[in-house]
């Protein structure tokens, strides 16, 4: 809950005109049919899950849930010896996180289906899911940063993503072992802009920008004729370090600093970044070998927005903004302070015009501040309590989530008039319509991500169902047609017609003859068990209805035994799954034609019954073996056998 505490004196209030029942077409409408497929994909962030999950729309059910800075014991994500690294950072194996801001992949302005991106808010991470397997591909650590949220967007052709740090800090190649209260002398505020491979989707820090210690919040690329910036919201512009609810608040307007990020490609052509000594790692995900790789790198290049005059620019914006949205022409920039009156536009044009001009209020440590009324386009005039959030449909109107008092309120662009408002039910934080923060946005629908759902599920105990709730935006005025649980804490979420997804070339089965994992069993003839010293490796094979092999003897205390287990399925959808008694390291669920490895030491003598976790066909009770453990000293020889058989000729 990014908000509760920071508006403890703005409490959430119940909508005055807080009805319950929904009118009589609503059901239809969010209703699709047993074997029908849903409209849209929706791609839902986890919060604190550290996850993200996938829903159809309009039906709000649950298709996927995506491990991404996150261990998934159902899916073995973080504990099959493959998928670990994906999960090590500079600090070590961190196998959580903060996730807040799906955002999919754009090509010239138009989501593409090919990736969707998501940020590690707490040890700053970005990740980029595979929309062909619905898995993380690639995580990419950020250095000289602290809460990475105002991130991962993204540029129009996916050239790169961004990542805000959230809490300034002094740079990793200095020695943060300073006074909390030199906070306005040693803390800097870094943005990280990571491009993107057009082709492999692969990610590296192509530069970062060291800024004036801020918290930055949110961000939006520039598009159309605003391609070529980026917009960050600030808050603390104060530069408190301590009781930020009371000292962060303090003036009346922060800012939102504009971004020449064509400019800064053009300081690091003429050499103008500085090479920094940092530590962050990279991790990615190879679908050949089925296998994860993790290495530490140790540099980065710095461009200095204090030096480099004209790369950052500053706008004043009242009262702490958060959301910083960009309307889909690229025109009109909104800002959304968490406790203003009123919802500052910014115009593009005006903006630049400003900049030419030098049409300045001085300066902000080092960068120069845009005069207030020389980029605003104008103010929508009381819209709610406590704005956050803001998308667009393509058709003229923007969409504003307001926190305290519980409401989303359509508004025209153009006039600045307010059209519509409606309840949440309650505290809404983000918001989104299909395309939303893309050049062509499907505005059939919006989703509103709330906080709070008091009355509205049945009661879990202490802690109630996080929701999301679904409108039909088609006519003039938006009507609630669906609430659904999510999991974890929704925050951003991005929707997709269904069909840009499924018809992106997904993956069904991986072949087994392109398999690259170094213990592959291709085959059952292939399947064996090999003892290096007190390591011992099992090259299983899983096919309906066994394993090969499904009896091992031989296995003494003291042994690390690794189930490397290799399906030999080629249908879609047929997965299998591996368990065994004592294995404090979850299970393995595994892909057709893929190989995933489960360690474990044996902690008794005895005899370990092991089997596969997914009613796969109609024996697959049957699925089952036995791993027997002697004592460290025991003659028992090593022996593999399926249907009484060695599974190989004994040589
Ligand atoms: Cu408003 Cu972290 Cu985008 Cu939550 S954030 S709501
Ligand atoms: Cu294989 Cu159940």
């Amino acid at each position: 809950m990014a908000f509760i505490a920071f508006l403890s004196t703005f409490v959430a209030c119940k909508p005055k005109n807080a009805g319950t029942a929904v009118s009589g077409d609503a059901a239809g409408k969010a209703y699709v049919a047993p074997g029908k497929y849903d409209e849209f994909y929706n791609f839902v962030s986890g919060g604190f899950s550290g996850q993200m999950s996938a829903y159809g729309l309009p039906s709000g059910r649950l298709l996927r849930v995506i491990p991404v800075f996150s261990v998934d014991p159902e899916k073995g994500w973080g504990y099959s010896e493959e998928t670990k690294p994906m999960l090590m950072t500079s600090h070590g194996f961190v196998p959580w996180d903060d996730l807040h801001h799906p955002e999919l992949s754009q090509t010239n302005g138009e989501i593409d289906g090919r990736w969707v991106f998501g940020n590690a808010n707490n040890t700053p991470r970005v990740a980029r899911i595979d929309l062909k397997t619905f898995r993380t591909a690639e995580i990419i650590e950020l250095p000289n940063s602290g809460g990475n949220h105002s991130s991962p967007f993204i540029t129009e052709n996916t050239e790169y993503v961004v990542a805000g740090t959230r809490f300034s800090v002094p740079a990793d190649n200095v020695n943060g072992d300073v006074p909390i209260s030199s906070y306005k002398e040693n803390f800097k505020g870094h943005l990280s802009f990571i491009s993107v491979d057009k082709t492999s989707g692969a990610m590296d820090v192509a530069f970062q920008i060291q800024c004036p210690g801020v918290n930055f919040d949110l961000s939006h690329a520039g598009k159309g004729k605003s391609h070529g910036w980026f917009f960050f919201s600030c808050y603390n512009t104060e530069q408190a370090n301590t009781l930020l609810e009371v000292n962060a608040s303090q003036k009346d307007k922060d800012f939102i600093m504009a971004v020449n990020w064509k400019k800064a490609e053009e300081y690091l052509k003429a050499g103008k970044g500085k090479k920094v000594a940092v530590k962050y790692a990279h991790n990615v995900y190879n679908e050949e070998t089925h296998s994860a790789s993790h290495e530490i790198r140790n540099q980065v290049t710095v461009l200095d927005a204090k030096e480099l005059k004209d790369l950052c620019y500053m706008i004043p914006c009242p009262k702490s903004p958060h959301g910083c949205d960009v309307d889909p022409s690229g025109e009109y920039i909104v800002g959304s302070g968490k406790l203003a009156a009123l919802i500052p536009v910014f115009s593009f044009d005006k903006l630049q015009k400003a900049i030419a001009e030098k049409n300045f209020d001085g300066e902000y440590d080092g960068i120069s501040v845009v005069k207030y009324e020389a980029a605003l386009y104008g103010e929508v005039k009381k819209p709610g309590l406590g704005p956050l959030h803001t998308e667009f449909d393509g058709k003229g109107n923007a969409y504003t989530s307001f926190f305290v008092s519980s409401e989303v309120v359509k508004w025209n662009i153009k006039d600045l008039k307010v059209v519509d408002r409606v309840p949440t039910y309650y505290s809404v934080g983000h918001l989104c319509v299909p395309g939303g923060d893309s050049k062509k946005p499907y505005p059939k629908y919006l989703i509103a991500y709330n906080k709070i759902t008091k009355d509205r599920y049945l009661p879990t105990g202490p802690e109630l169902s996080q929701s999301a709730q679904l409108y039909d935006i088609s006519g003039d005025k938006m009507q609630l047609i669906l609430d659904f649980p999510t999991i974890g804490e929704p925050h951003y979420a991005q929707a997709v017609p269904a069909d840009i997804i499924r018809n992106n070339g997904q993956v069904k089965i991986f072949k087994i003859d392109e398999n690259k994992h170094p213990y592959a069993a291709k085959g059952e003839g292939e399947s064996k068990v090999v003892r290096q010293g007190n390591k011992v490796h099992v090259y299983m094979t899983a096919v309906r209805s066994h394993f090969s092999p499904d009896n091992i003897e031989g296995i003494r205390m003291g042994d690390e035994v690794y189930f490397h287990v290799t399906n030999l399925e080629q249908d879609w959808d047929v997965p299998h799954g591996f368990g065994i008694k004592g294995a404090n390291n979850a299970e393995l669920l595994i892909m057709p034609g893929e190989t995933t490895t489960l360690k474990w030491t044996p902690d008794r003598v005895g005899m370990f019954p092991m089997y596969c976790t997914d009613f796969c066909s109609a024996l697959h009770q049957e699925m089952q073996g036995y791993v027997r453990v002697s004592p460290s000293s025991s003659k028992v020889p090593l022996s593999f056998t399926l249907g009484g058989n060695s599974t190989q000729p004994v040589k």
